[in-house]
């Protein structure tokens, strides 16, 4: 047995524990009131779900387990997983493990590239990466065991090595799709001695200094793993989950949802809007055109890209961690100047404007021209990348989920009729 799976199993009794023994103790407390202006804004701040791997608070951004991201940017994407899922940072032997467990692990089948080679040229890159997900879904241990009668305790368990099997895979299947679908040539052997994040990095086959790109690629995996558990992908991984569908379908429901413009599609926006700046601008523009720009795209009742978000209200610390990397890195990155000026001019426009609750950059406001600046220019495959990165996010939470007990989700809808009738007397006719 690997040394995660070890540790976690340990610990599944305590976690079940502490489970039964809040809802014993507090089960009946409350912790949130929901006015009818949540019912109809997207549930915004209702607090009803448990995540315990992250947690993104409104004025500092994302605490991994207690640890504020900024100060686990050197990290690679495989320790942020062990430490999403156990709570702990991993020794060095433990990291080490983890890096084989994965390598053993990371063979995809044959079938999958036929799959990909199959569909259509013009297919966007996240649905090719999904449906290879769902094809993998075949391969699940926890939709066998089950069948065969497998006993709540032991779902963690299933869900667990579903789990690993789908991260040690993705890169390579990730990497394929990119490919295959902007005719790059065959998919590059992987070479697992590299890590997980830069195997992904080599397989990409992009023709930079490696080593430079392999640190971008880790810093990319690390910082968009997780976002506690209400954004779309993990509330609709968790839902989907719940229901004990394997980790395959639920991991591919979340990154469908990942694949919405108001989620991790953002970051292709975002690239689009910054070179459509530059196009126009025919280079880098004076402040008072960027000022002029950004008025034109809210007077035609379109959003920034990269900016505002559901609960952050500080500068996202993940945009903030991708700054300060191409400051030592991508100093003469023309997009990436822009991006800079997006950041001076364009918060005091958005509290102008009124309507944002967040004036400031989130995580998609740079990446793309970081992307964009090691060659990668293919703007509908980023998504894919954040997907590869999420997945581990996804994976923990599932786990933690199974692990605890955790029953299946099913929040309540009411009528908008019977919500009226709350407050209303009926009209009589
Ligand atoms: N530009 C212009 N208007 C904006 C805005 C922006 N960047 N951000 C929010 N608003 C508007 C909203 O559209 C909304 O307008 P309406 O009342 O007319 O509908 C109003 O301000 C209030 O919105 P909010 O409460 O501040 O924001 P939401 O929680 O509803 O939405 C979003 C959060 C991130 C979806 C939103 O800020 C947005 O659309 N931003 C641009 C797209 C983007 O950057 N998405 C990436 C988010 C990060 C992420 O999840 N990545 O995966």
């Amino acid at each position: 047995m690997s040394k995660l799976i070890d540790k976690f199993s340990a610990q599944v009794p305590g976690l079940r524990q502490k489970a039964k023994d809040i809802v014993a103790k507090h089960g009946s407390e409350k912790i949130s009131d929901v006015t009818v202006a949540q019912v109809f804004g997207g549930m915004r701040g209702i607090k009803g779900l448990i995540c315990d791997t992250s947690f993104v608070s409104p004025e500092k951004g994302l605490i991994v387990r207690g640890l504020p991201i900024l100060e686990l940017t050197e990290r690679t994407p495989e320790e942020i997983f062990w430490l999403l899922l156990t709570g702990d940072l991993p020794s060095e032997g433990e990291s080490h493990d983890l890096d084989k467990e994965l390598a053993s692990r990371s063979e995809v089948p044959a079938y999958v590239f036929e799959i990909l080679n199959a569909l259509p040229a013009e297919c966007h890159p996240m649905a090719m990466l999904n449906t290879c997900i769902l094809a993998l879904e075949n391969e699940s241990v926890f939709r066998i065991r089950y069948f065969e009668g497998m006993k709540k305790q032991d779902y963690w368990e299933a869900a667990l090595e579903d789990g690993l099997n789908l991260i040690a895979k993705i890169p390579t299947i990730a990497a394929a799709v990119y490919r295959i679908r902007y005719d790059k040539g065959a998919p590059l052997a992987s070479k697992p001695e590299l890590g997980w994040g830069g195997n992904f990095a080599h397989m990409l086959g992009m023709d930079v200094d490696q080593d430079e790109f392999a640190k971008f690629i880790n810093l990319y995996l690390n910082l968009h793993a997780d976002h506690e558990g209400g954004n779309v992908s993990a509330f609709s991984c968790a839902t989907v989950a719940s229901a004990l569908s394997d980790p395959y379908y639920s991991v591919s429901a979340g990154l469908n949802g990942l694949a919405g413009p108001l989620h991790g599609l953002a970051n292709q926006e975002c690239l689009r809007f910054v070179l459509g700046i530059r196009e126009r601008y025919d280079g880098i523009p004076t402040d008072e055109q960027l000022v002029e720009y950004a008025w034109e795209v809210l007077n035609s009742g379109q959003v920034i890209p990269g900016y505002g978000h559901a609960v952050l209200r500080c500068p996202d610390p993940r945009f903030v961690g991708f700054h300060n990397f191409a400051e030592k890195y991508l100093v003469d990155e023309p997009l990436v100047t822009i991006v800079d000026k997006i950041y001076r001019l364009v918060p005091d426009i958005l509290r102008e404007h009124g309507k944002a609750k967040s004036p400031f950059p989130n995580v998609d406001a740079i990446t793309g021209s970081m992307l964009y600046h090691y060659g990668l220019k293919e703007y509908r495959y980023y998504t894919v990348m954040f997907a590869v990165s999420r997945t581990l996010g996804l994976i923990s939470q599932l786990v933690l989920s199974r692990a605890m007990g955790m029953p299946i989700i099913r929040p309540k809808s009411v009528t908008s009729d019977w919500l009226v009738s709350q407050f209303e007397e009926p009209v009589k006719v």
